[in-house]
């Protein structure tokens, strides 16, 4: 196709649609609208999966939602842009972020917050400026999207919002992690907490996530990263990301994990972060981290409605802090070009990460070898 040549008309396409919940995405030709005014239109090069998109894809109860274009971590290029849009044009590369960045509201224009109040997330099937959706399958049936992103798709629509423009000399295959768990996970280290050198660490879960925190907090000089997991293979695994101690939760004897963190630390770890998505591991996090400073950082997505418990003497005596970090706290058009500078400076490494690459078509497998915990990052490639 010449460039410019689909520019203002559907494109028919294929895509990898989620018709029910838990059922394997099914590989089809669909149509993809041109941009609305604010939105973009772009080809997906490569997307990777996150645990989200088998969370949301098991989800049968709303916010779960089908059939649904699920996706939201890759990297694209510009196809054609919808009028008013200036920030980037055809043939830019970019990254589609779950996480809006208007520029111009109170939050978006202050260093302290990554959550934009014009397009607040939420985890819509729509578009977010219009409430609408750019998919439909031949029959005309509307598709929905899922996260803003919907990248198992050839060709989505994004709102600019939504989108990072970034160097085009990274490769593709790196890039893509970017737009959701390695920023996550090293942002949750170095935005949401602010780890200092010689810092004490505590992670609960290794899984991707856990373990970019573990990068995040290996490049902001923490001297002791202590990795908490059930699975005792995750301490060889986790040593490569930076973890220095390791603590099986399923096998301390006939200590709590509370008290064993206590005593290796003196006191309790100066942060401590959840990435799991349990409320019940927010709460022994929260235990593990020291009175007067300690920080406890929440990454994980537990189910909708899920509570926390905190007695109210507990919190006023210990002084610590319980924070949310939603894609870690980073902003994604200006935090992102930092994190990817790193990357090719080679301080951040990213491809430990990948531990699978696959062709598009191939994507069931690749949510198999996820949900078996098999794979870290498996990237798929759109063209290959
Ligand atoms: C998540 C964060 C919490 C809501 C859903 C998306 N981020 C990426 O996977």
């Amino acid at each position: 196709m010449m460039a410019g040549e689909t520019r203002g008309k559907p494109i028919r396409c294929r895509a990898a649609v989620c018709w029910k919940a838990g059922e394997p995405l099914v590989m089809e030709e669909v149509m993809v609208a041109p941009p609305l005014a604010g939105e973009v239109r772009i080809r997906i090069i490569c997307t990777s999966l996150c645990y989200s998109d088998i969370t949301f894809w098991k989800l049968k109860d709303p916010p779960g939602c089908f059939p649904r274009i699920l996706g939201h971590e890759a990297v694209g290029v510009v196809e054609s842009v919808g009028e008013n849009v200036s920030e980037v044009t055809e043939g830019d590369i970019v990254l589609p972020i779950f996480l809006p960045d208007c520029g111009e509201c109170t939050d978006c224009r202050s260093e302290k917050s990554n959550l934009c109040s014009k397009f607040p997330f939420k985890v819509s099937p729509w578009m977010p400026r219009y409430e609408s959706s750019r998919f439909t399958d031949l029959k005309g049936e509307v598709l929905y999207h899922f996260l803003f992103v919907s990248s198992f798709s050839e060709y989505t629509v994004v709102d600019i919002a939504n989108i990072t423009k970034i160097d085009p000399n990274i490769p593709p295959n790196r890039a893509c992690l970017f737009s959701c768990g390695v920023s996550t996970g090293v942002g949750a280290a170095w935005k949401t907490a602010n780890v200092e050198k010689g810092s004490t660490v505590a992670i609960f879960g290794l899984g991707a996530i856990g373990l970019a925190v573990a990068e995040g907090a290996r490049l902001c000089g923490a001297s002791r990263i202590i990795g908490v997991d059930l699975n005792p293979d995750k301490f060889e695994i986790g040593k490569k990301f930076g973890v220095t101690d390791f603590v099986n939760s399923g096998n301390c004897g006939n200590k709590p994990v509370k008290q064993v963190i206590m005593e290796m630390t003196d006191g309790g770890a100066d942060y401590c972060f959840e990435c799991v998505g349990a409320a019940s591991l927010v709460h022994e996090a929260f235990a593990c981290c020291r009175k007067g400073w300690g920080k406890t950082i929440v990454l994980g997505v537990d189910r909708p409605g899920s509570m926390l418990n905190f007695l109210s003497f507990d919190i006023l005596h210990s002084g610590k802090s319980l924070m949310g970090s939603l894609y870690g706290g980073v902003k994604p058009k200006s935090d992102i070009p930092i994190l990817l500078k790193r990357y090719m400076d080679k301080e951040l490494d990213v491809d430990k990460f990948v531990t699978h690459e696959m062709r598009f078509e191939d994507i069931n497998k690749a949510f198999d070898l996820l949900i078996q915990g098999k794979s870290l990052r498996c990237v798929l490639w759109m063209d290959k």
